[in-house]
């Protein structure tokens, strides 16, 4: 399958500048040239249509939107655009690569990805559930509430199109209250970082699919991968990130066994004006890792799932 990274340059899910210049500055890079060059990679940038982040004293922002939603509109538009995009990518049987911007971009490509694929099940990496509602937020920063829109916890005039039941998290350790009632009351399994080890995948795997797939039927994924799932040690140019996150080695071997059973990916809040020096080369090298990583991975293996 070819890949198809799509751009996605927007802030306006949180509150600190710089997820959206994370896929202009990738856009820009040579090696990424290369890629294309070599084949099976091509690229596309939305067309946000604000990508600033939501700092409360932004008038513009204010306008148009509930408590504990600030800049929904221009969530609502940009995911909008994300959301066909997404769709368009998938229905040309490619590998769609959602390289944010925050992760309020979950809303528009997992909308998109599930006009196509209704029946994938969803991988959650993050050190955030990222399931708050207008009612249960504390910063109104609607990167903390993707899952919330898509799943319906949240009633925005789109129907949800994902159940609760086809969710497992990776990763996680910073939530509100209301986001662990969640976890518990619909038992959604997750994992904490330290259960997040290569040596552990394999049985993770098997875990995975015995809970998605109590009648052997397999589905394919969707990753939703937020780098703040990292541990910030290994990388440090994200906008909340949490300590004791999961090493990069277990990301590494997790794309190995995962992408060939998944359609598709985020990768998100990617923010290297919150680094400095010699860090961010080093989560610099880390993204081109990741990009190439995925690629190999995607070109290597044919899907283990029949194509739309
Ligand atoms: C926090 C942070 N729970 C919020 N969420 C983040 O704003 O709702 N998610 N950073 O990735
Ligand atoms: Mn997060
Ligand atoms: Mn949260
Ligand atoms: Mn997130």
């Amino acid at each position: 399958r070819p890949v198809h990274i799509i751009g996605f340059p927007f802030a306006g899910g949180q509150q600190r500048p710089g997820p959206e210049e994370a896929p202009k500055w990738l856009f820009e890079q040579e090696w990424l040239h290369q890629m294309e060059k070599k084949g099976g990679v091509s690229k596309e940038m939305i067309q946000v249509t604000n990508q600033k982040c939501n700092q409360a004293q932004d008038k513009d922002i204010l306008e148009g939107h509930r408590k504990g939603e600030r800049n929904w509109n221009n969530v609502y538009e940009s995911c909008d655009r994300l959301e066909k995009a997404t769709a368009k990518s998938l229905l040309a049987k490619q590998y769609p690569v959602v390289f944010g911007g925050d992760h309020s971009q979950g809303i528009g490509s997992i909308m998109g990805m599930k006009q196509v694929w209704p029946q994938t099940r969803i991988l959650w990496v993050d050190a955030h559930i990222d399931a708050n509602t207008p009612q249960s937020t504390l910063t109104g920063d609607l990167h903390g509430g993707p899952v919330a829109y898509v799943a319906g916890l949240t009633q925005w005039g789109k129907k949800p199109v994902l159940s609760l039941k086809h969710l497992i998290y990776f990763g996680i350790r910073q939530w509100e209250p209301e986001e662990m009632v969640l976890i518990e009351q619909e038992k959604i399994p997750w994992y904490e970082s330290k259960l997040c080890t290569v040596e552990r995948l394999p049985q993770i795997k098997a875990e995975v699919e015995k809970y998605f797939y109590p009648d052997g039927k397999k589905q394919p994924y969707w990753i939703s991968f937020d780098i703040d799932g990292v541990d910030y040690q290994q990388f440090a140019s994200t906008g909340t990130p949490e300590n004791q996150g999961i090493p990069l080695d277990f990301m590494l071997a997790f794309f190995d066994t995962f992408i060939p059973e998944s359609v598709g990916m985020d990768l998100t809040e990617v923010n290297f004006l919150l680094s400095s020096g010699e860090t961010t080369e080093r989560d610099k090298r880390i993204v081109r890792q990741l990009i190439e990583k995925i690629t190999d991975v995607v070109h290597r293996e044919k899907p283990h799932y029949t194509l739309p």
